[in-house]
């Protein structure tokens, strides 16, 4: 009898463990950083953002172990010029995914005093005002990378 009552207690509890984390609804894919050219210490980061969740999520900041200031930027064509600006925040759509790409929307890493190696992967992070804090990894990409069918081209 009362082996019995202890099973019946180890089944009955499972149910307080699930309490789900925070930012489960938001997913971050195809995260990545540009190498830098000789003597810079400034890059770009990319990536997909997923918000799965019901409610919208501001992005208020980007943290990474790599640059103690990031920026999120957007490129705008201004009278036949590229330009980089900064923008404050990067709203996320409840149940939409934004695309931080080359050409678009990016995250300036700035005063970064270590050199980047192709293939590296380090640890970064999205603070948002209600969505808790995301944090990913960031594969380091070849900033001289061709595009694909610029491979196997000879002189
Ligand atoms: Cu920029």
């Amino acid at each position: 009898m009362k082996k019995l009552l202890i099973l019946v207690l180890l089944f009955a509890t499972p149910a307080l463990a699930q309490a789900a984390a925070p930012t489960a609804d938001v997913q971050v894919t195809n995260a990545y950083i540009r190498t830098m050219p000789p003597g810079r210490t400034t890059t770009a980061g990319f990536l997909t953002i997923a918000n799965n969740s019901d409610q919208s999520c501001e992005l208020t900041g980007a943290m990474s172990t790599l640059s103690n200031r990031l920026e999120f930027h957007e490129h705008q064509h201004t009278q036949g010029m590229m330009k980089m600006r900064p923008v404050a925040t990067v709203v996320v759509p409840a149940g939409e995914t934004v695309v931080f790409e080359p050409g678009g929307l990016h995250i300036m890493l700035f005063n970064i005093d270590t050199e980047l190696a192709a293939g590296e992967v380090t640890q970064m992070q999205l603070i948002t005002d209600q969505c808790g804090s995301i944090s990913f990894d960031a594969k380091v990409r070849s900033l001289l990378a061709k595009p694909k069918k610029m491979e196997g081209m000879h002189h």
